[in-house]
């Protein structure tokens, strides 16, 4: 039987799992699964800045492509820890990533040693599995176990913890014979798929929820094919943007509190049925459960059985991996077009498109200082279908999310649960590495982009180019706000005078500055008519230096953004569109 120590056997592992590249930073305790990489030779490895960025490169990594696993990677101690909050954000989020650590040898663990913490007990809440592991024999199976509970039902993330000496010991591995375990996707019955159609069926304004489940799946054609079988209107859910493209003529509106459109709350609440198709009825999403809900029947399809019933009782549940319900879903309304059994519903469809075409939200605003509004108005002319967008949270995502256009399942890819700030600029460099050849664009507010900075140094390093826009408005936007409730504008201000940077007029941090200190480029608009020229300029400037290219937007400092407590009372702060020229990108032309 080959020896090989029982880092090498992890390494090993790794490839025959499918991992090409990992994200992280070595120390001591982490030191021998390093050399086992090095060994190995076949493992591409993008050194973060922060253990932190590491965990969330990690998730845009995964998140970017089908079957990808993002691998991070720390030593003992403060690593871990670190990376609990991307151990967070990937299980909010459904996304498999596995977390390596460091660890202190086996026998001083209760001894207080140096940088010895029990990350497996803090990472267990966020984890399908987190596990140190104290036997070296152990090892192989531990890597085994990790990669199937990722793959299998709900995915979410792994942490293995190996002690020092696990690591160097020496085991007995055949790497020839090694096999990844079966995984396990639970799948629907014909007769609960028929069952749940003939729901729909009886239905007279129905919908399509189409959660993360689906591009987890892989399944964004099967759920376009299904939604156009039963020709019924589809409700993408934040994490299920771009299961089907935006310009769609089943294209229903996202619905939600915030991150979504007014076309989308009316068509859910004009609606009588709801098949919601791994989706989780996020509480940003439903709003208040009676408004939701009233009038309506559910059907929920989700891969997680405990899921079924946890916000609320739907009135017919399916456990099933989304593929496999959406697989027996085409099979079934097949069958029954052929045999013309299925209901015709261009009334209600031309209802929804009406509304779309109606209910829109201006964009087109000259001001200056520049309104946020136009920002995306001009990123929908400057980035072609094939972009991936990347973002975390704030007014910034808010408003992308209401205004921004997303064709493809992948290309919208936002920490949509956890939404931690920090994230956006790791996770984009995550996404770069997995998928070098499309266009990739981040969006941050300011507050978000000054939380990770440090990663930029990271896109100059492994010539990870992409195009960051930055929308500054000097303040925690989404949190001043919601202190309006409070009456208070209260240590939300980033605003200051910058003592080496007066022109930048009381902003604060010169985020040009940073980000050439980091070794990218970047550009500073403050004009409306200046923003598209910046894009055609950073698309040049990527191509040609190969790094990150900021282009920081200074926004009016004070824009409040459509949002509400109720699906059916959400604030509109700005004049509506009310002609085509309000809204010139909008997909589906104004009707004046
Ligand atoms: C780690 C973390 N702390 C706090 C928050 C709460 N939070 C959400 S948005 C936000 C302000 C974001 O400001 P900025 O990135 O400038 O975006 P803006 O809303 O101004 O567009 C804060 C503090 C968070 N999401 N994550
Ligand atoms: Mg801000």
């Amino acid at each position: 039987m080959p020896r090989m120590t029982a880092a090498d056997a992890a390494v090993a592992i790794l490839r025959l799992e499918g991992v090409s590249n990992v994200f992280g930073l070595p120390g001591a305790a982490i030191n021998p699964f390093y050399a086992a990489m090095r060994r190995d030779g076949g493992i591409t490895h993008t050194l973060a800045r922060h253990v932190e960025g590491a965990s969330h490169m990690a998730e845009g990594y995964t998140r970017a492509r089908a079957g990808n696993i993002g691998v991070c990677v720390g030593t003992s101690g403060p690593a871990g820890t670190d990376m609990v909050t991307g151990l967070y954000s990937a299980a909010a989020d459904s996304i498999p990533i596995l977390c390596i650590t460091g660890q202190a040898p086996v026998a001083k663990l209760h001894k207080e040693d140096f940088q010895a913490v029990n990350i497996s007990a803090i990472a267990a809440p966020l984890t399908k599995m987190a596990m140190t592991v104290l036997e070296p024999a152990q090892v192989p199976g531990a890597f085994q176990q990790a990669f199937h509970l990722m793959r299998s039902g709900r995915p979410g993330p792994v942490l293995i913890d190996l002690p020092f000496d696990v690591q160097l010991a020496e085991i007995d591995f055949d790497i020839d014979t090694y096999q990844p375990l079966p995984v396990y996707k639970p799948s629907a019955t014909r007769a609960q798929i028929a069952k749940a159609l003939d729901m729909l069926a009886a239905a007279e304004r129905p919908l399509i929820v189409a959660g993360g489940g689906v591009i987890n799946a892989d399944a964004a054609d099967l759920l376009v094919e299904f939604a156009e079988l039963v020709n019924t209107p589809v409700v993408p859910t934040l994490m299920g943007w771009g299961t089907l493209p935006d310009d769609h003529p089943l294209m229903a509106g996202m619905v939600g509190l915030q991150t979504s459109h007014r076309y989308g709350n009316a068509t859910l609440l004009a609606s009588d049925f709801v098949l919601g198709i791994g989706n989780r009825w996020a509480n940003r999403h439903t709003g208040g459960l009676a408004t939701y809900t009233t009038g309506r029947t559910f059907v929920h399809v989700d891969i997680e059985p405990t899921q079924i019933g946890r916000v609320f009782a739907p009135d017919y549940g399916i456990v099933s991996d989304a593929g496999a319900a959406l697989r027996l879903f085409v099979e079934v309304a097949r069958e029954r077009k052929a045999a013309g059994q299925l209901a015709e519903r261009a009334a209600w469809v031309e209802d929804c498109q009406r509304r779309r075409a109606t209910m829109q939200r201006r964009t087109h605003f000259d001001n200056v200082p520049i309104k946020p509004q136009r920002v995306y108005e001009e990123m929908n002319r400057a980035f072609g279908q094939e972009t991936r967008y990347v973002s975390t949270i704030g007014l910034s995502q808010i408003a992308a999310a209401q205004f921004l256009h997303v064709y493809r399942p992948r290309h919208w890819i936002n920490a949509g649960q956890a939404g931690p700030l920090g994230w956006t600029v790791p996770a984009a460099l995550g996404v770069c590495v997995a998928d070098p050849d499309s266009p990739v664009v981040a969006l941050s507010g300011d507050y978000d982009f000054q939380f990770m900075i440090e990663e930029l140094a990271v896109g100059a390093q492994f010539n990870l180019p992409y195009i960051h826009v930055l929308v500054n408005n000097a303040y925690l936007g989404l949190i001043r706000q919601s202190q309006r409730g409070f009456d208070m504008d209260y240590c939300v201000q980033l605003s200051f005078d910058n003592v080496n940077s007066p022109e930048i007029g009381g902003y604060g941090v010169d985020h040009v500055k940073v980000a050439e200190g980091l070794g990218c480029k970047a550009l500073r608009v403050t004009a409306p008519g200046e923003i598209g020229l910046a894009f055609d300029q950073a698309k040049k400037l990527m191509a040609e230096y190969r790094v990150p290219v900021v282009v920081e937007i200074v926004l009016e400092r004070v824009t409040n953004i459509s949002m509400g407590t109720e699906l059916d009372n959400v604030t509109e702060f700005e004049e509506l569109a009310a002609r085509h020229e309000d809204a010139p990108t909008a997909v589906v032309a104004m009707l004046d």
